[in-house]
């Protein structure tokens, strides 16, 4: 294909005339185009993937690497005058999504449209997306991420669904994104939204009129859920999404030929957490619009559906106000009572029924009664939903419990943010590793090889310097690559421990205030963002800029330890800093993350993780082996224990561990608090109260070891070669956590497309 042509043809210019905006949007033009040669309309079954959100990531690269023309393009402009990466730099990230659960719909819309299958995504097209996380005053300010203007890659489809909710009548209209996948077709991305979304509404910050829902359905990812119209609004994204998906879902099999009673062989729903469940009552309800019986309209239903749970946190695991839905959404209210009867009479077991004695429906109970598979993102988070905290539908529903470890795309997660180290390894091993993964292991051959484990470090150091480079431009903040970069970057949680990180920082900054030199200059990096009513995760925030504030301040310090926190960590953020780092902190309670990506993003990167055996983290452990991770902490088995007898008092580990008492109670220390120019800091003062009294996810009971470990894994990156290998030995046994390995899963267990 003449790529120069398109290009020109699409801007009337040449290119070496044409600015970088009108490049940019020449090149979403032809990349659209290039896309839309590659789908295919063949293929009886399809999936449907329903996600609440899909953080996506910048397009414009990984399309076109996706689409071949990377390299093509990238030579052109230079021959132009022009540099990709600032163009890049124009392309704004689409802000649809949160954490790893978003993260990962996207990795999986890539493996799909890359293995060659037939599925869709489902979703909202949020204008204003979760939010944009500034730094005020050491402290999280929240303001809109107006990521879409008319030049994104977003296309405007003349697909459009009635959807009636709190009696009102609402017209959706869909956008679509293009999901290309490695060498091979072109998928959708569908986003409904309304014309009527009015932006104008939004007043300081984040805050708007929760009730105008005309107005602000689809402004928001993730709107406050602290009060009730908060929450009503979420039951109203909620439907809007499934309803549109439902209607979108029957008329593409009806006019594939499904007579709507075989509906199974032209669809399979995965329901991506339990925000999307709602497709249950009303994919029912639509069939029985359409002239089927209850009974045929959930036996169908029943076959169609699929649902991944993505944690045990029991604040995640929805229940809604039978009320509530009775005031949005009556039609749908009369089917959940019916499947809520036909399970109690079935089983007369109240701990698996629908709607509870207190009147609320639980999401996670009408997915796994009436959806055909369950899924956990780990082996060890499936084992525990079986065993404890879904247990009682395990005992009847055995055969639905299935377990699909996470993975990650490695055309974003290395083509793409780390290109030196992709070069470096087609050289090794060959190109073979891109599409089958496990081809990776080949590298091992090399574990001993001097001036492999030399460039590698090499390539390290050069990647620090691009991402010193990015932080010095973006955030005038001038760091050292000569420095072990060892880094948290996920949402702010207080299961993920960002506090256990900063307990030892605050161990580290006293111990050298009191003339103890560290032999390792260390600089902590932190990325995360606290949803804006979750109090204590902010006030977590805040004790880390406050930490960071009196470092940069104290050149004494500085020279042995730096903790800075990134302002909105985001998947662009992501790609820099993650080929970046030394060692990865993946430090949740044992038993609380479900897996973590992360943690796999880092690995494939040639960082080593420091973490506990959580998650998807004891796979790494088998593939990498004990001299390549550094674990610490309790056993999920223990803190399980923990919490069944009660047994954990934080204030004796405070009262008996002067490590412990001296890092706490530095938060409300003079040079902390005088921070703020007062006598007292509230929120720092909440943090403090928080671990005495309660530290419900146990950092102290973990604390000493974390300090030993991750201190041993310092002085062991002295030693670079030994170091490099560890690096390399966990590049090369990432070929596991690909997500073209978990979606050939999904498709071999539960899809089965084509
Ligand atoms: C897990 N988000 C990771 C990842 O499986 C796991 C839930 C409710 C409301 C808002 N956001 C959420 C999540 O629960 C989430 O992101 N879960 C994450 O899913 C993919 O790797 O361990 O925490």
């Amino acid at each position: 294909m003449d790529i120069e042509k398109k290009l020109v043809d699409e801007l009337g210019k040449n290119i070496i005339e044409a600015t970088n905006e009108e490049i940019y949007r020449a090149l979403v033009s032809v990349v659209n185009k290039a896309a839309i040669d590659k789908e295919e309309r063949n293929g009886k079954k399809k999936l449907y993937y329903i996600s609440a959100e899909f953080l996506i990531g910048k397009l414009l690269s990984n399309n076109l690497i996706n689409l071949g023309l990377f390299d093509e393009v990238h030579e052109l402009l230079e021959k132009n005058g022009k540099n990709l990466g600032d163009i890049e730099e124009l392309d704004a990230e689409p802000s649809l999504g949160n954490g790893g659960l978003g993260r990962l719909a996207s990795c999986f819309l890539d493996s799909i449209a890359t293995l060659g299958l037939n599925g869709d995504g489902v979703g909202l097209n949020y204008h204003m997306g979760l939010f944009k996380q500034t730094f005020k005053d050491r402290l999280q300010s929240e303001i809109p991420d107006k990521w879409i203007d008319k030049d994104t890659f977003l296309i405007k489809t003349d697909v459009s669904y009635p959807v009636s909710m709190g009696g009102k009548m609402y017209n959706s209209v869909m956008y679509d994104l293009l999901v290309t996948g490695y060498e091979n077709r072109t998928n959708r991305l569908h986003l409904f939204d309304l014309e009527t979304i009015d932006s104008s509404i939004i007043k300081n910050g984040i805050d708007f009129d929760k009730e105008a829902v005309d107005k602000n359905l689809t402004l928001f990812l993730y709107p406050d859920d602290s009060d009730e119209a908060g929450r009503k609004l979420r039951i109203y994204q909620q439907y809007f999404m499934v309803c549109n998906a439902a209607h979108l879902i029957l008329d593409e099999a009806v006019s594939k030929g499904s007579d709507l009673y075989n509906l199974d062989e032209y669809v399979v729903i995965q329901i991506n957490d339990t925000h999307p469940t709602m497709v249950i009552p009303e994919l029912i309800r639509q069939l029985m619009e359409r002239g089927l019986s209850i009974d045929d309209a959930i036996e169908i239903t029943n076959k169609c559906c699929a649902y991944t749970n993505h944690t045990i946190l029991a604040e995640a695991l929805e229940k809604w106000p039978i009320g509530y839905l009775k005031s949005i959404v009556p039609q749908i209210v009369p089917i959940i009572e019916v499947l809520d009867d036909r399970i109690r009479r079935k089983y007369e077991d109240e701990s698996i029924a629908i709607i509870d004695r207190n009147d609320f429906v639980s999401m996670a109970a009408i997915d796994i009664n009436y959806g055909y598979s369950v899924n956990g993102v780990a082996g060890l988070h499936t084992e525990i939903l079986k065993n404890t905290e879904l247990n009682n539908f395990y005992k009847i529903y055995p055969e639905k419990f299935n377990n699909k470890t996470n993975g990650i795309t490695f055309r974003r997660w290395l083509m793409s943010c780390n290109p030196s180290l992709t070069k470096y390894l087609e050289e090794l091993i060959g190109e073979g590793f891109i599409k089958d993964s496990f081809l990776l292991k080949k590298l091992e051959e090399y574990k001993d090889d001097k001036n492999v484990l030399n460039k590698l470090s090499e390539i390290k150091m050069q990647n620090k310097q691009a991402f010193c480079d990015y932080i010095e431009k973006t955030r005038g903040i001038i760091l050292d690559k000569d420095t072990i970069f060892d880094v948290q970057s996920k949402r702010l949680h207080e299961y993920k421990r960002q506090q256990l990180n900063l307990l030892w920082a605050i161990r580290r900054y006293l111990d050298i205030k009191a003339g103890i030199i560290p032999e390792e200059r260390v600089t902590v990096i932190f990325g995360a963002k606290a949803a804006p009513a979750y109090t204590i995760a902010k006030d977590i925030i805040h004790a880390i800029l406050s930490l960071m504030q009196l470092i940069e301040n104290d050149e004494d310090v500085k020279k042995y330890l730096r903790v800075i926190m990134l302002d909105n960590y985001n998947v662009d953020v992501a790609e820099k800093l993650i080929p970046a780092c030394d060692i990865s902190e993946q430090i949740s309670l044992a038993s609380k993350e479900a897996s973590g990506t992360g943690n796999m993003k880092y690995m494939l990167n040639g960082a080593v993780t420091l973490g506990t055996m959580d998650g998807a983290n004891v796979e790494i452990f088998e593939n990498v082996g004990e001299e390549n991770i550094y674990i610490f902490g309790l056993s999920s088995d223990e803190v399980i224990a923990k919490y069944k007898n009660g047994s954990y008092d934080p204030k004796y580990y405070y009262d008996n561990n002067a490590e412990i008492k001296r890092a706490v109670d530095f938060l409300v220390s003079k040079e902390m608090i005088g921070l703020s120019g007062k006598d007292h800091d509230e929120s720092l003062e909440r943090l403090y109260n928080e671990f005495l009294n309660k530290d419900y996810f146990m950092t102290f009971p973990d604390f000493d070891e974390y300090c030993k470990v991750r201190n041993k894994a310092h002085s062991d990156y002295k030693n670079q070669d030994e170091w490099s290998r560890k690096c390399l030995l966990n590049i090369a046994n990432a070929g596991y956590f690909s997500s073209d390995r978990t979606i050939e899963e999904y498709n071999r267990d539960i899809w089965k497309l084509q």
